[in-house]
Parts: C-alpha cells; structure tokens; sequence
C-alpha cells in the first residue's frame, strides 16, 4: 500500500547484529562503560534470585521465554551453574525507581535494581544487545557495567483505537515496543465519536451498536459519508472485560501501566448512537463513519442528572478492570453549542449559579473528579479542562501546545506533555511527498529527538509537576496495523531517549548510528518503520530583493545532489555546498544520496518564480497565525510558489480576512500582479470569495488596480490552487496593497459547518 515500506530492505544492512554493540542501547543509558571480553548465555545459564522476592517472577519468565525464542536454549532458575545471570533488589544502591546497575564480566551477568522495573529494564538493555530473531548464533553478551535510571516518570505512548479498531494482538506487540524501549504508561483512547471499545456490562449497547460503523474505510476520513438507515454496520470492533484484564496483565510484565481514556463530556457520538437518551436532544443517531458531524449529537446532557448516573456506573466497570492510579476522562473540544440550546443544561447553570457553559463543563468535571478521587484514583484530562475552572487534584494533559501545561504546573497541579509538535505521532514525518497521507503538520525524527519537556517558563520548583510526556497516535488516518508501526517506528525511541535518558546524553548524530541496530532488528522481526527523513529541505532566503536557496536534510552522513535546469538529480548531479544563488525562474530539484544511493521516493522540487517583489517586505493588518508562518514573514515575496500540501509555503489566516502591504523599496513599472490561494476542503481552508489590488506611489493615496471574484465552489474536495489575476496598463508604483475576502465560516454540509475557516495565501507576484 505504501511504497514506502518496500523500499526499506534496500536502506538497511541486516548483518550488523552479528556482533553485540553495548554503545547501541536506545535509550542511552545514563553511564556505560564497555570492556573486553563476552559472556556467553547457553543451556547451562542459570538464573539466581532471592526466591522470596516473588514479585522478581514474572519478570524471569519473560527472560527466560525471550531467551528462549531468539536461540532455543532454556535458561535454568535457580539451579547450581558455574554461569549465572544474579537478579537482586536493593534500594539503597540504587534508590531512583526503575533504576538498576548491570554488570557483565567473566563472573556471569549481575542485575542490581530498585524494584521490579528496574530488573526488568536491565533485562531489556541485556536482550537490546543480543539477535533480535532466531538464530543459531552464539548468544554473547559483552563484558560491561552500566547505572541507568529515568528522567521522567511518565514515559507514555497513546492509540487511538476508536476511530480505528486493531485488535489485541497490534495492542500486546505495541506494549512490547514501548517495553524494549523502556516506555513505561501506554494511554488507550477507547472511546470517542467513531467507536466505542469497551465492554461495559450495565450498557450492552454502548459495544452492540457503538462499536460498529458502515465501512468507508477506502476513502479520506473527512469524506466517508454518513450511514444511511438500512446499510450494515460491519467494521469495528471491542475488547471485552477478559480481554482487557488479560492486556492489563501483559502490559504490568513488562512494566507498563495502562491508562483508560473514556472521553466525556464531548467526542461521544459513538454512546449516543447505543443510547439516545445520554444526548441533549435525544434524537436517534446512526454511528458515525468518519469525520462529517452534521445532524450528530457527540456531547452528553450534562443538566440531565441520568447522565451522572450513567458515567459513574461506567467508570465503576473501569476502575475495576484497570489497576492504573490515573483514569484519563478525555474533556477535550466540547462544542458547547448543543448545551446553550438545552433546556436541561440550561436550568442546571442557574441551579449551580454558573456563569456560562465554560463553567457548566467545569462542574461536570469536577463532579467526575469527585467520583474518581472517591474510588482512590486520580483524574487526569486534556488541557481543556483548565477551563472554567480546574478541578482541585487533576493532572493535566497539555495538547494545545504547551500553554496548558505551564499554567497547571503553575497552580501545582501535574502536568504530562502532549504537544501537538512535536508529540504528536499522526503528523508526517517526512515528505510530504511520497509519504502515506497523514492528517498533517511535520514531526520529524530530529524535531521529536530534539524536544524537552520542561519549558523555559517554568522554574525549578514548577518544573517538578512535569510528571513526563507522552506521543498521541490519532487514528483518523491510520487504518493498518503497518501503517500505525510506520508512523510510530522510530519517532518512538527518539521519544524514549528524550524521557529516559540525562539531557546532557543526549547526541544526534550518535543517536542516528545507534539507530540503525534497531532498524536492522525492525527489519528481521518484519516491523514496518520509517529509515529516517531523507526530505530535502528548500529555504529560499529572499534579502533585499536577491534570492538564494538554502539545501539541507536531517539525515546525518548524507550529501544532497540538484538540479535547476529540471532534470531529474542523480548521484553525479552536482553536489549541495552553499546557498544557490537563483537568478532567473528556475526549478531546483534535489535528493538525498547515502552510501552511493539516492533515498528519497520523490526529488523534493520547488519552482522558483522571479517577479518585481522578491524579497519585498510585507506588512500584515493582521499577522497570519503562528502555526502557518511558512518561511517567514516575507514569505508572500519569497518567489516560492505554494504547492499542493497545506503545511509549507502558505500564510494561513483564521476566519480573519488577509490584508497586506507591500513595498518595492522603490517605484518599479507593473501590469500584473496575482494572488496564489488554495483550498483545503478536508482541511477547512476555503478560498476567499475576491482578493483586490491596489497600487500605491506614496503609501498613503491607493488605487484599484482590480477586484477579481472566486469562481471555484466552496464545496471542490479536491485540494485547488487558484491564482486571482490582476492585469492593467503599465504603472509606475513603489507600494501594493492587497485584501483577499474569507469565506468566514465552513459550508453547509462540511465537518464544520458554521464553525470559523481557514484562508490561505502564498506569493503575490508582481510583474
Ligand atoms: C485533536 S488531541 C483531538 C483528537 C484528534 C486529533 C487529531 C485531542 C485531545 N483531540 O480527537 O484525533 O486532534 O490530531
């Protein structure tokens, strides 16, 4: 399906694992030092450990039985050997939690840890060095010695099972990532507007009826049509309470507690199409298919007093299935529009004496809070629930940005990071082009390796509630099992090294050379990952009105080969040293060459359109939003033309009109100027209704120039780059001021209907 993952075996040399590398541990742990010599583990290994420690077991059959797959030998326990792997639990020597000391020379192997996490984590550092499938090859360990302990405590990794169901055998081999990986908090969303997965015993048909939906599966997310009464619902999917309970067993061997997500008060359509009734209107609905929401209740009631009921009989049922302190109610993106509607909701603000709908979620978590705190366990939400009020104990998952997470950690609350960049794991993270369509934004490898979890803004004392962070892999563009490991390996050791290991360990370059065991491990257990971003990244600098373009790509031991008279680069075009100087309109093409190979699917191409505004400064009414700031402020004249994909290039403004100013720095003769804009349909970027031109001699008296109307329809799905046009009789002006006209709102029959738009512009050509 991805071309992607075929091409991977060419990347990847599958002899390094012959010999055992103590320098390719991900995480890096905290000191290593390697020494001559190897221990080899065969039948005659046995493993020593106080019998008494009886919690140590699980983690000893887990050796055993990984020993036992990659080599066939059957490890000893407890039995006289001359070659042993000594297991002990001791606090004081090693006092981090999940902290342990090993050490290999020629008196055997010797694990020293805290607590059960810490034997655990030392038995993954030991198999990390060995075959990662079977083989017939000795098993040699090298002699080393090695203390290692976290960072942070909550090192986590999300799926979202709801909008796409995988089964228990994609969550278990999931937990065994996380496992190898020393991740220890894996956060399953299993509830939300397209499924519910979770047998609860009170409602049948929260799973009955809310676990499956009319199959759109072949088509984009935002375009899978609602259910039409009468059609099957044959995708989907539950886990039942003895399938959890066997999950939860699974992951608390290998050291991985699970957190339950059972989203309220809002992204529940899913229980409302089982239960009507929990809705404001309390209209039937049919399950949802994908992300078109008109006509859908997702919210609950939460005047009506049955709701509480409801939700508390459910959280029973889970905190019964799930040891975990923290049950992660969700509370994110509620549209709080049903709610200003509803009589019930209505009447319970003047009860409450609430101010406003904000305040009446408030109360509704808190009212949950309340339930949970009584259970023993700890609530935690999305950050939306700092709204209206935090509830007293919550811990707060920070996921629009890192505002939220700031402001709790500043009102000592604990907080774990989830920010959309660089956190989250559905975005690309390479390409665009080539890659498997992915819902947007660019985490790359390097931008994930790179991200620290305790702010700036936060001091010492603050930073202390930063419990860890955690990736989120939304599933609304994930379908397989292939493509959720593609979109996890590897940004998921990048991550792991980030929450483990000391920040001063840190290293890119040696992390990409450790990197590479793994991939070859990927590689043998048939895992499908990404080989790295080999993306050519293309900066145009537009300074005082020249323009050079700057090459680079994140990959470390790679040299980047172009093009500009638009062929196709190879390993012998010429070799990237310094910004290219672009002096008429050319295309620059340009690949990533490793080991004599070039590595991308597709050249990264980008058109260079030379005009009179090159390097012009521009000056916004208002400025575009940050997270649509292509290159730069300058990027409307950076004779970088927009392409097809929303992340790059354009200046994107939200539900505001676009107004721009821009000085030639001196009077210049034109008679055309154009306005490039897309549309996103999927995306909720609309084209504006007009854009008009008006030139300038003094920056002050401004004539129209033209005033060209849209004629595309707000309804085009596909995405539409269109050129508003102004052509006129040759003038001499030194300043031009444009204003392109949103569209406001999304359309009728859009996911969004009536909610703000997007508008999106890049480069005014001026000629
Ligand atoms: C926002 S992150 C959501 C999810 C979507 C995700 C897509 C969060 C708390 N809510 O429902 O799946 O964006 O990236």
């Amino acid at each position: 399906m991805f071309l992607r993952f075929f091409t991977i075996t060419l990347c990847v040399l599958t002899s390094l694992f012959t010999k055992a590398q103590t320098n390719s541990i991900i995480p890096k742990p905290v000191s290593l030092t390697e020494q001559n010599g190897f221990f080899t583990i065969d039948n005659n290994t046995s493993i020593q450990y106080n019998a008494t420690h009886k919690n140590i077991a699980p983690a000893v059959d887990f050796f055993v039985n990984a020993i036992n797959t990659i080599s066939g030998y059957k490890l000893k326990v407890n039995s006289p050997s001359k070659n042993n792997i000594q297991l002990v639990l001791d606090k004081k020597l090693i006092p981090q939690e999940e902290g342990y000391q090993l050490s290999i020379n020629a008196q055997g192997i010797k694990i020293t840890a805290n607590s059960y996490g810490g034997i655990f984590y030392a038995m993954q550092s030991v198999l990390q060095l060995l075959p990662q499938t079977r083989t017939n090859a000795k098993l040699i360990a090298p002699y080393m010695q090695a203390t290692d302990y976290p960072r942070f405590k909550w090192r986590g990794m999300h799926m979202d099972e709801s909008r796409h169901f995988f089964g228990p055998e994609v969550v278990k081999q999931y937990i065994d990532l996380m496992a190898m990986y020393k991740l220890n908090t894996f956060h399953w969303h299993l509830v939300d507007d397209q499924g519910w997965r979770i047998e609860i015993k009170k409602y049948p048909a929260l799973t009955e009826i809310g676990a499956w939906r009319v199959n759109h599966n072949d088509k984009v997310w935002g375009n899978r049509p609602q259910a039409i009464a009468g059609e099957q619902p044959t995708y989907g999917g539950y886990y039942t309470q003895a399938q959890i309970k066997e999950i939860v067993a699974y992951a608390q061997i290998r050291n991985v507690t699970i957190v339950p997500e059972i989203e309220m008060p809002g992204h529940v359509a899913s229980a409302i199409a089982a239960m009507p009734e929990l809705s404001c209107t309390q209209l039937p609905q049919l399950p949802m298919t994908g992300g078109i929401y008109s006509n859908m209740s997702s919210n609950y009631c939460v005047g009506n007093e049955a709701t509480y009921g409801f939700i508390e009989n459910v959280l029973s049922e889970v905190i019964a299935l799930f040891p975990s302190s923290y049950i992660h109610i969700g509370g994110d993106e509620v549209d709080k529009g049903p709610w200003k509607k509803c009589a019930r909701c209505q009447a319970r603000i003047k009860k409450e004496g609430l101010q406003n709908e904000e305040e009446l979620q408030s109360y509704f978590i808190k009212r949950v809070e309340r339930f949970i705190v009584s259970k023993k366990r700890k609530m935690i939400g999305w950050d939306e629930i700092l709204e209206g009020g935090l509830a007293p104990e919550a811990t707060v998952m920070s996921w629009r940005g890192e505002t939220g997470g700031i402001a709790a950690a500043k009102m000592k609350h604990d907080v774990v990071m989830t920010p959309g960049s660089p956190c989250y794991f559905d975005h690309y993270q390479a390409g665009p082009e080539g890659e498997p369509l992915a819902i947007g934004g660019m985490n790359t490898l390097k931008i994930v390796y790179d991200y620290e979890p305790i702010p700036a803004e936060l001091n010492s004392e603050e930073a202390k509630y930063v419990l860890g962070a955690q990736a989120n892999v939304w599933g609304e563009y994930i379908t397989t099992k292939e493509q959720l490991e593609y979109m996890v390996l590897p940004r998921m050791l990048a991550l792991a090294e980030v929450l483990w290991s000391p920040k001063e360990n840190k290293n890119w370059v040696k992390f990409n050379e450790r990197l590479k065991y793994h991939f070859a491990g990927f590689e043998q257990k048939g895992l499908h990952f990404s080989p790295g971003n080999f993306t050519v990244e293309v900066k145009p600098i537009a300074e005082n009105g020249k323009l050079t373009v700057a090459l680079s790509s994140e990959i470390t031991n790679a040299s980047i080969r172009y093009t500009t008279d638009g062929s196709l680069p190879n390993t012998s075009s010429t070799l990237y040293s310094a910004p290219i100087q672009i002096n008429a309109s050319q295309v620059v093409k340009a690949v990533t060459v490793q080991n004599g190979k070039i590595m991308n699917l597709v050249p990264a191409t980008q058109a260079f359109a030379m005009h009179s505004a090159i390097g012009a400064t521009v000056k916004y009414v208002s400025a575009p939003y940050k997270g649509y700031m292509a290159g730069g402020i300058n990027a409307l004249t950076d004779g970088v033309r927009g392409k097809n994909t929303v992340g790059k290039f354009w200046h994107g403004f939200y539900e505001n009109n676009i107004e721009a100013t821009i000085d030639l720095g001196a009077e210049k003769n034109i008679s055309k100027l154009t306005l490039g804009c897309i549309q996103s349909y999927r995306d909720w970027i609309f084209l504006p209704t007009a854009v008009r031109f008006e030139v300038s001699k003094d920056g002050l008296n401004f004539t129209e120039v033209g005033n060209v109307l849209n004629d595309i329809s707000v309804n085009e799905q596909a995405n539409t780059i269109k050129d508003f046009i102004a052509t006129f009789p040759q003038t001499s002006v030194r300043y031009i001021r444009v204003k392109a006209i949103a569209t406001r709102v999304c359309p009728k029959g859009h996911g969004g209907e009536g909610k703000p738009s997007w508008t999106f512009a890049d480069e005014l050509v001026v000629e």
